[in-house]
């Protein structure tokens, strides 16, 4: 065994553990955790067991990390987010703790291939898309930089829906990630709240009691998350809801079964599900009950961890930022308020004031459907104590500022406005992009912004590169290390030291090489999950997001149809390969967006069983995207469809990923795009399409399709094929709704981008052609985006709205 030692190249700061020494514990875990003889044991239960062992090496990092800011009496933050997109996390401890070479050499002495065990792990799906990633990519790099933080959410039961296709259409499958044991979580019975819902408000004593009329317990399970090198440890701490067995028991001996009963089911209920959609307001009960159960529960548990340490509440901001990830938690600033004021005695004012200093939060959505409001007498029958306090607040506001627009109002027209109620109890405010944080001034918080100009500040997103370079795309950052050193992991702006090897044929031939090589394995894995050929010389041109209108996947099919039309009229000429590659859930009850699903796989199976096609143009949409698949698509991508109607996307993150892994954008001038064009430059970035106050005016224009459309052979005649059944001959008419649509309504302007769209992808497809300065540009992207890593991000709001530092 001694002959087997690590054989890393990279400096690492943790002793070394060794190969022998895991695949000792490995089976030491095969045996006693999961009671299994090496003979007999499955994937699963060698996945379990080098999960286990790896926990067992995070523990005492955590451990001191805890220890640490204990004794330098350290602010803590606190990340409150409804969705954490975490997908597999084997891979990322692995990695963070310089384990993964190790891991592989001592499963291979077990006789078992590393990558099939990794690849066995369910992913964590505890979101929808960006918002939810964005929330794990921030606890990566808050544990990278030494920042005392947890991450605070819901142990959803079931995260987001599974997707298969029958038929060209979605269905939707519940998911089951806990339906095998969870190796990284601890659970923590003795952290658990009795969180109430209803009932009245009494005063004793001169003070507000809140009776609820039910009540669940929320109980912590915890899980480490380890940064890079493993030099600290922070805690994921989420949420599962728990019937309050004592008060059922009550009402049992009572005779009132039924009561009993129904606790119970609340109790399962609310960390059952996590709604499968990003972006609409959802009117329901159960969501304000899911927002308010582990906001809640997060509050309490910031007081109680505040008090074992400081007795002086007035402290509280020197100790504790509460980060609120869109307005899902705004119910913590009254639930602060309600216990500094209600339970502490502090005076109501000094409690809002001193709520406010610990709060903020992160608007990630300009788009008015998705902005959170709910009625106000469904509000006051959840939450009637909150009520309270929100009037309180509303009203001390408008006092303080006479004369204020009345739709500035937490409550308005019957409605609690959960982006008032955020903004007007934080001291900051932040967008998520340049653009978007300049339109968020002008347009949802215009007023709010003119009466608080300090508040808004703009914290552009960044990506963790730990698994959107480092791990997904081994070719690629071995070839980074080999060139400019080790050091760019943690800190991504090294990058920037490849700029001069983007001109020197050698490297590009070598970066070339790596591309080459995830699009083979990208190629063999589409061969065999969904059958199709995808040709690793052709263009892989991707599009992955959720399906919304607004993100324009439309315009991307339509722009595959016109193609095809082209080739098909003139197969001879030049044409550049193309596999188009599409991935994406959409919301179950959001039908226009289910129908752009379909139409996109319709077309796929007339394209590709068109013989013409063959080496010219593919269209693959594989089901069920999720962030491993992201992980899969994006080393393996040529180009990046970044394409939404400018003034829409609030930053969005796949476009970083993309431009990290050396695939440049095809994209709108929208959320940070612009910021990834500024920095990786025009000339390595194909823009086209209208400027968010372009696309107000167009909008003036009552006949902008009609226009558009008449004055475009190309998209005429794509819009006619769609029509005509082309691509649904079993049914001609079933496009019927979606091109009328577009005809005359096109709010999200697919017509009038269109052509500037359609002439950029041939201009992309003349690049292509010339490999050199195609590689050119690709390197570019990747040497110039190291500012888009999270380490950047997060680093940003440690300074402007936490006040936070390293305890590294
Ligand atoms: C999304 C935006 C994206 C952005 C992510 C993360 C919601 C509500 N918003 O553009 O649409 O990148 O948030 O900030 O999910």
């Amino acid at each position: 065994m001694d002959t087997i030692i690590a054989h890393r190249s990279v400096d690492h700061d943790l002793p070394e553990p060794g190969v022998a020494a895991l695949q000792e514990d490995i089976d030491r875990h095969l045996k006693y955790s999961l009671g299994k003889d090496a003979a007999h044991a499955s994937i699963y239960d060698w996945r379990m067991s080098l999960s286990l062992a790896i926990r067992d090496r995070i523990v005492d990092p955590w451990f001191a990390s805890t220890r640490r800011t204990y004794e330098l009496e350290r602010k803590r933050v606190y990340y409150l987010s409804l969705e954490f997109l975490i997908g597999r996390l084997l891979g990322d401890a692995a990695v963070n703790l310089q384990l993964d070479d190790i891991a592989r050499d001592a499963l291979a002495n077990l006789n078992v291939d590393y990558e099939t065990v990794v690849h066995d792990e369910p992913d964590a799906a505890l979101g929808n898309g960006g918002l939810g990633r964005l929330a794990a990519c921030y606890l990566d790099s808050l544990s990278t930089l030494g920042c005392p933080a947890y991450g605070y959410g819901i142990r959803y039961e079931h995260g987001l829906f599974r997707q298969g296709f029958e038929g060209g259409r979605q269905v939707e499958s519940a998911e089951a990630w806990l339906s095998q044991r969870n190796a990284w979580e601890f659970e923590r019975p003795e952290a658990a709240y009795e969180i109430g819902f209803g009932g009245h408000v009494s005063k004793e004593n001169g003070a507000a009691v809140w009776h609820p009329e039910e009540t669940v317990f929320a109980s912590g399970y915890d899980t480490p998350i380890i940064g890079w090198k493993g030099r600290w440890a922070n805690t994921l701490r989420l949420w599962s809801a728990k019937p309050t067995k004592l008060f059922d028991l009550q009402k049992f001996n009572q005779g009132d079964y039924l009561a009993a009963a129904e606790t119970e089911a609340l109790a399962r209920t609310i960390s059952r599900v996590l709604y499968p959609d990003d972006t609409t307001g959802q009117g329901k009960e159960l969501r304000l009950k899911q927002e308010y159960f582990f906001t809640a529960a997060s509050v309490r548990d910031i007081v109680r961890r505040f008090k074992s340490e400081c007795s002086d509440l007035r402290q509280l901001p020197n100790r504790v930022a509460i980060q609120m990830n869109d307005t899902h938690p705004a119910i913590a600033g009254p639930e602060l308020v309600r216990i500094l004021h209600d339970d502490n005695r502090m005076e109501l004012n000094e409690a809002v004031d001193l709520s406010q200093a610990c709060l903020s939060y992160t608007n990630h959505t300009l788009l008015p459907e998705a902005l959170e409001r709910w009625p106000e007498d469904m509000m006051r029958r959840v939450l009637p104590r909150h009520m309270d306090l929100i009037e309180h607040i509303d009203a001390r506001h408008a006092r303080q500022h006479p004369g204020r627009p009345a739709h500035v109002a937490i409550i308005e027209h019957g409605a609690v406005k959960m982006g008032e109620l955020a903004f007007l109890t934080s001291h900051r405010v932040n967008g998520v992009s340049a653009l978007h944080t300049r339109l968020m001034k002008e347009s949802v918080f215009r007023d709010l912004h003119r009466l608080h100009p300090d508040r808004i500040v703009s914290q552009t997103n960044g990506v963790t590169p730990r698994r959107w370079l480092w791990s997904c795309n081994r070719p690629l950052s071995r070839l980074i290390t080999e060139t400019i050193g080790e050091g760019w992991v943690g800190d991504l702006e090294r990058l920037d030291t490849l700029t001069p090897h983007t001109d020197d044929p050698a490297f590009l031939e070598k970066f070339a090489g790596a591309k080459r090589q995830n699009k083979i394995a990208l190629s063999n894995w589409l061969k065999e999950t969904v059958g199709v050929t995808a040709d690793p010389e052709a263009m892989f041109d991707i599009q992955i997001k959720r399906i919304h209108e607004y993100k324009r996947q439309l315009m991307n099919i339509i722009e595959t149809i016109a193609l095809w039309a082209a080739i098909r009229e003139d197969p001879g000429a030049d044409w550049t390969p193309r596999v188009k590659i599409f991935g994406g859930k959409a919301a179950p009850g959001y039908a226009v967006a289910k129908e752009v699903i379909r139409l996109i796989n319709d077309v796929a199976t007339v394209i590709n069983s068109d013989p013409v096609m063959e080496g010219r143009l593919t269209v693959v949409y594989p089901p069920n995207y999720n962030v491993s698949m992201a992980e899969r698509l994006i080393p393996a991508a040529d180009l990046s469809e970044q394409i939404s109607t400018a003034g829409k996307e609030a930053s969005g993150t796949g476009n970083m990923k993309f431009a990290m892994n050396g695939a440049p954008t095809i994209g709108t001038l929208d959320g940070a795009n612009v910021e990834i064009r500024e920095r990786v430059g025009a000339d390595n970035f194909f823009l086209f399409g209208l400027t968010a106050e372009e696309v107000e005016r167009r909008r003036q224009d009552p006949d902008h399709a009609r226009e558009a459309i008449e004055a475009s052979p190309q998209l005429s005649r794509a819009l006619g094929l769609i029509a005509d059944g082309t691509f649904s001959p079993d049914e001609p008419q079933r496009y019927h709704g979606l091109v009328d649509q577009l005809y005359n309504h096109d709010y999200f302007l697919v017509c009038s981008d269109f052509d500037a769209y359609y002439a950029m992808q041939r201009h992309v497809d003349g690049v292509f052609k010339s490999r050199d300065t195609w590689f050119h540009v690709a390197a570019m992207n990747t040497a110039k985006v190291g500012w888009f890593s999270s380490d950047r991000a997060i680093r940003g709001y440690m300074e402007e709205i936490w006040e936070a530092s390293s305890a590294l």
